[in-house]
């Protein structure tokens, strides 16, 4: 990659260092991953600008709800107008930003602005709440939050101004779009271009979700180095080039459609992302047809809606050469029904935001792509299954998925407790899943040990659901499980204990209740049983498993809620 004018100084040591906010990769890690050549040391910052020097022209975002095209020059432009407007603002390297765009065009502008300064995005999502983003803004100590007024029908500068008053730190709050009403209209923040030093590739770039499952959410740190690897490398894997056109169909900041290998992979390989602003068929299938997409990631139960739809679509869906899905478990039914509905092959990613992502490869046997989840990006991922007491389980066993490699983070941010269980002591990442390795390298996905229900792809954290029932005042105990549901996979299930004397609710104002604890609406259980007791394990725990498989006779008595 030939250098540019505003390439920073190499980093003056090899080592990664660990910060007080989050443990890193040692040294001897650190270096072998550059010596193999997966981390390039460059950042997103010289990223854009090297594709904008050598395509400006080249249009690199559609938004179509506003017919705007923007070319590498533009964005790049515009990338470096609000990084100096948002510095003139008092935005430092390393302050913290929490972004919460829907898949609008300003999505970019803002991500790019925050590289380039050095600032840190926090990936919040549109569905996220009062609970959430006051969480993600106090605990990150937020320096702004970047919101547009209005989405979906909701009313994103109300939250916001909730969100400031309870917050500190919280100095600017940006309208990325629509009537900013109180607050300042992002359309207003950008600046004559000013030199700004820019971070180093070993930098923190920006701060992920996980889906969790403890009471809060973690964050997860990821640097320029390793998370620009995972999006070469999954270029190579999806064959993502320039001519690529890359449809944006889930939420834009969400881990997945951001890098595997999503629209920043695609802004990698100097190609095209088009934003779609809804995700069901009838948006995005005119939008295939117009734009010619080449690629796109879904969940699986919009894998089932569009594979249904394409049956008896009108639209030219033949530019579609692949369709990756994954965020949860896709039925080998229902993957098999995608090439002979879309046209096109099948990939299915089984990933996390915490590094590791897996792929099945484009040239893989139709069985394999259809019964399994994928093998590594990396011939430094390395992959270990083990049983409870952490022993290594012979291939083809199934048991708890350990990870460590080049784009898998050693540490959550802030959270030294959590990071001393959820990693083994020499790194290894807990991903929580139970999985079994195939004799050809792929990772078929099994099951799950963590505390979460995978709602479609949407992750929820049983027991941040149950702190909010326990809350409920004729709540004495709550206890969160996934049940089985043939759309999502999985819905929730909370199952109730009341208080004695109390006035009984009824189940749909504890979901009210929940609701208006102002959590996402991902979260407010499906169900909710009321029962006398739990059941209980041998020792007198709680049996989430006995949980789990009531909850699921249940589901099959009353197939929908
Ligand atoms: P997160 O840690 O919130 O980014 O969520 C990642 C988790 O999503 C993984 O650890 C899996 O539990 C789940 N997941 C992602 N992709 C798949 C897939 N293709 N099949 C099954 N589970 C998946
Ligand atoms: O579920 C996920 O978090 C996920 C799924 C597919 C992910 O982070 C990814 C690909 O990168």
């Amino acid at each position: 990659m030939p250098p540019t004018p505003d390439t920073p100084a190499a980093p003056d040591t090899l080592a990664t260092p660990d910060t007080p906010d989050a443990p890193t990769w040692p040294a001897e890690f650190a270096e072998r991953y550059r010596a193999a050549g997966w981390w390039r040391g460059e950042t997103f910052g010289q990223m854009l600008r090297e594709r904008a020097t050598a395509h400006p022209d080249r249009i690199a975002i559609v938004d179509p709800a506003t017919e705007r095209r923007w070319t590498y020059g533009e964005l790049d432009a515009r990338a470096d107008r609000l990084a100096a407007g948002m510095a003139a603002r008092g935005i430092a390297p390393g302050d913290r930003v929490v972004v919460q765009l829907p898949n609008i065009a300003e999505f970019f502008e803002v991500v790019f602005a925050l590289f380039r300064i050095g600032a840190l995005p926090v990936f919040a999502l549109p569905a996220h709440r009062e609970t959430e983003i006051s969480y993600f803004c106090r605990f990150t100590e937020a320096a702004a939050y970047v919101i547009a007024a209005e989405h979906g029908g909701y009313d994103y500068r109300a939250l916001a101004a909730t969100v400031r008053a309870d917050v500190p730190t919280l100095r600017h709050v940006w309208v990325a779009q629509g009537d900013p009403g109180d607050f300042e209209s992002l359309a207003d923040v950008p600046a004559e271009p000013v030199d700004l030093p820019g971070p180093a590739p070993h930098d923190l770039a920006f701060l992920q979700l996980s889906g969790g499952s403890t009471g809060v959410p973690k964050l997860i740190p990821r640097t320029h180095d390793d998370y620009l690897y995972s999006l070469w490398g999954s270029n190579e894997i999806c064959g993502v080039d320039e001519h690529s056109v890359y449809l944006c169909v889930l939420p834009a900041a969400h881990n997945f459609p951001l890098s595997s290998p999503g629209t920043l992979g695609a802004l990698y390989a100097g190609a095209r992302v088009v934003l779609c602003p809804r995700p069901g068929p009838e948006t995005a299938f005119p939008l295939i047809e117009r734009e010619r997409v080449t690629l796109t990631g879904i969940v699986p139960p919009l894998a089932l809606l569009w594979t249904e739809a394409a049956a008896t679509t009108e639209y030219d869906l033949s530019s579609l050469d692949v369709l990756l899905v994954g965020g949860a478990k896709f039925s080998e039914e229902a993957a098999r029904r995608v090439r002979p509905t879309l046209g096109c092959t099948l990939q299915q990613v089984f990933g996390m935001a915490e590094g590791l992502v897996n792929y099945t490869r484009l040239d893989d046997p139709e069985e394999t792509i259809v019964t399994t989840q994928g093998r590594p990006i990396s011939p430094d991922d390395e992959i270990r299954v083990v049983d409870d007491e952490d022993n290594d389980l012979p291939v083809g066993a199934t048991g708890h998925l350990l990870t460590r490699g080049p784009y898998t983070i050693r540490g959550y941010w802030r959270a030294p407790e959590h990071n001393a269980r959820s990693f083994t002591a020499d790194g290894f990442y807990r991903t929580g899943d139970i999985v079994r390795l195939t004799d050809t390298g792929h990772l078929v996905v099994e099951g799950r040990a963590k505390d979460q229900i995978n709602r479609g792809g949407e992750k929820i954290a049983a027991e941040e659901v149950e702190n909010h029932l326990l809350a409920h005042p004729a709540v004495h105990d709550a206890n969160v499980v996934g049940e089985p549901d043939p759309y999502l996979g999985e819905r929730t299930c909370a199952y109730v204990i009341l208080r004695p004397g109390v006035e009984p609710p009824k189940a749909v104002a504890v979901k009210r209740f929940v609701r208006e604890r102002g959590l996402a609406a991902y979260k407010v259980p499906d169900r909710v049983e009321f029962v006398d007791a739990f059941p209980q394990t041998g020792v007198g725990k709680i049996s989430k498993k006995d949980l789990r498989s009531a909850a699921a006779n249940t589901a099959q008595d009353h197939p929908r809620p």
